[in-house]
């Protein structure tokens, strides 16, 4: 690591860090194999070995997307279209051995136990992103389905079963109880394939997310853009 990327992966950690008000570490993600999901199913999962992410306790996720409008499809679609996101002391390499988990009780998927930010919609806008409340403001779990790789890959009328977070949205799981990382994998799956997952950010914390305020927020998805190099681009995305 060069002196430049030394400094800016310190300004990236002190942005998180501050946001967060809790100590937060980015997080790296491996690609399993295969396709899973409703009707066209085309999730891609990746797992996260949270064992060496250094931190002993979990308390949130965040998800960052940074896909910068490189992938998917536009309108209420932009942006990373999350499936679900669980937690599991199993190993798996293939994405229908995720389907089979039975992932731990520790999400709360409700407006209670997730922070939402949006993100930006490239035209044609909606009114809110797919998967979000009538308010856009926070997640819809009735239709995102968070705790099951169930989306159907799809913008037509049979659109179900995940949320899209729109270009630069951030959206954070506060755990309901602070589980150990060792032996700990995460799994999420994002709804059609198309990079958007590769493109983002992932970050832990020993803390849980308190609601940002909007400059902190703005400031941050500025800072974010600026740091690319962390995005780990997908080769088709
Ligand atoms: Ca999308
Ligand atoms: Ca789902
Ligand atoms: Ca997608």
């Amino acid at each position: 690591m060069n002196m430049k990327h030394l400094t800016q992966s310190s300004l990236l950690f002190a942005a998180i860090a501050w946001s967060f008000s809790a100590q937060a570490v980015p997080v790296s993600l491996t690609s399993l194999t295969g396709l899973v999901g409703g009707s066209p199913a085309a999730t891609a999962i990746y797992r996260a070995d949270f064992s060496s992410v250094g931190i002993f306790d979990l308390a949130s996720i965040t998800i960052m997307d940074n896909s910068s409008r490189l992938g998917g499809s536009p309108g209420r679609f932009s942006g990373f279209d999350l499936d679900a996101i669980i937690l599991s002391n199993i190993s798996c390499t293939t994405a229908t051995c995720v389907t089979g988990l039975s992932g731990f009780s520790l999400f709360d998927y409700s407006s209670s136990g997730t922070l939402f930010t949006p993100g930006t919609q490239r035209t044609p806008m909606d009114s809110r992103l797919f998967g979000t409340d009538a308010g856009g403001m926070n997640v819809d779990n009735a239709v995102a389905t968070l705790g099951n790789f169930d989306g159907n890959s799809t913008t037509g009328p049979g659109a179900n079963g995940f949320v899209s977070m729109g270009d630069n949205g951030i959206l954070s799981f506060n755990l309901t109880s602070r589980v150990s990382t060792d032996g700990l994998f995460m799994y999420l799956g994002e709804v059609g394939n198309n990079g958007e997952v590769a493109a983002s950010s992932i970050a832990v914390s020993d803390r849980p997310v308190s609601v940002p305020e909007p400059a902190t927020l703005a400031l941050m998805g500025l800072g974010l853009l600026g740091l690319g190099f962390l995005s780990r681009r997908h080769p088709n995305g």
